[in-house]
């Protein structure tokens, strides 16, 4: 796979296309990074953009993990004390998952966030920023109903962390989109190019093929998980036979989050999946790749329940590292 597709493989969009054309023509030695609010432990939510990190990893780029604990104590996620120490334990869990240590830096965002060339950068860009537009960039990440002043800062501070991390790339998923526009809208006023960003797609909750998979509402998987317990949530997962299905009733869209799982976590990070199926219903599947399992399910030759078998042990596979690591 060449750099492009390594980069762009899996992504639901890149701001702009030109430029990253012009990263992939020269990725050895840039710079990508996501951020993330450190919460207990990592899930599949944070997976989903680690992959993205270990494909540019692959294609030559050097990745930054930004602990951001400011921004979880501007979120409201708790002291900052707690915040602080679980920030440490999501680094190890990260490499368990399989981000290469070597080429990993892991900064915290107090190690930088707090100097005073960043405050009075972040003041500079208070003035750029109406409070609506600030507010519109969190829609989709602001925790707790009511809009609080350090909800105004945070995405301001989201977009000064780029230039003060040097970063050539951010990577979010969708929901940090409003995010990385404003950044390309406020940066050039205090004299920083605005920034280059990848978006990767958002998952269906794994019950209902509903919304988004997050980890505060409905079923997700976590490195907490025993093998049972994604078993079982597997097992229980919705997975009608088509990648398209009908919304619901009363009109709300719906993904096969089964799909979406083999599509976005498991064969980024294996070279096949294998199905196993008892001889007397046809023998064991192999796929190297998603599009053929798709259609396999469309076309009834890959049962829902020997999709979800295959799933589960996948899953397995790719969260026993941290599961171990958790445990120590
Ligand atoms: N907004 C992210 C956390 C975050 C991401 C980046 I990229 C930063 O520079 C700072 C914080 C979240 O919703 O988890």
């Amino acid at each position: 796979m060449d750099a492009h597709e390594l980069i762009t493989r899996n992504a639901a969009e890149v701001v702009t296309e030109a430029e990253i054309e012009a990263l992939a023509d020269d990725p050895e030695g840039k710079r990508a990074y996501v951020g993330y609010e450190p919460s207990g432990v990592l899930h599949i939510g944070h997976m989903l953009t680690a992959n993205k990190l270990i494909d540019l990893q692959e294609a030559g780029f050097e990745v930054t993990v930004l602990l951001a604990d400011v921004h979880a104590y501007l979120n409201d996620k708790g002291s900052f004390e707690e915040i602080r120490h679980t920030a440490e334990r999501m680094r190890d869990q990260f490499i368990a998952y399989g981000l290469d240590e070597s080429n990993t830096q892991f900064v915290l965002g107090s190690d930088f966030q707090l100097d005073d060339d960043y405050t009075l950068d972040l003041h500079a860009l208070e003035l750029e920023t109406t409070l609506a537009r600030a507010e519109r960039a969190m829609a989709e990440i602001s925790s707790g109903d009511s809009v609080k002043v350090s909800q105004a800062v945070y995405p301001l501070m989201q977009a000064l962390d780029i230039p003060y991390l040097g970063v050539d790339l951010a990577v979010g998923g969708m929901e940090q989109r409003k995010v990385h526009m404003l950044a390309r809208d406020v940066l050039p006023s205090i004299d920083r190019e605005p920034p280059t960003s990848l978006h990767t797609p958002l998952i269906a909750d794994l019950g209902t093929g509903r919304g988004k998979m997050s980890s505060s509402e409905g079923v997700t998987i976590s490195m907490e998980d025993s093998r049972d317990d994604i078993e079982s949530k597997v097992n229980d997962a919705y997975c009608p036979p088509t990648a398209d299905p009908e919304p619901t009733e009363d009109g709300v869209e719906r993904e096969n989050p089964v799909l979406q799982v083999f599509e976005y976590h498991v064969f980024p990070r294996f070279d096949s999946v294998v199905v196993e199926r008892p001889e007397e219903y046809g023998g064991d599947l192999e796929y190297d790749g998603y599009d053929d399992l798709e259609a396999d399910l469309e076309s009834g030759e890959l049962h829902p329940a020997d999709a979800k078998g295959a799933l589960a042990e996948y899953l397995d596979r790719l969260i026993a590292p941290g599961r171990e690591q958790l445990a120590e």
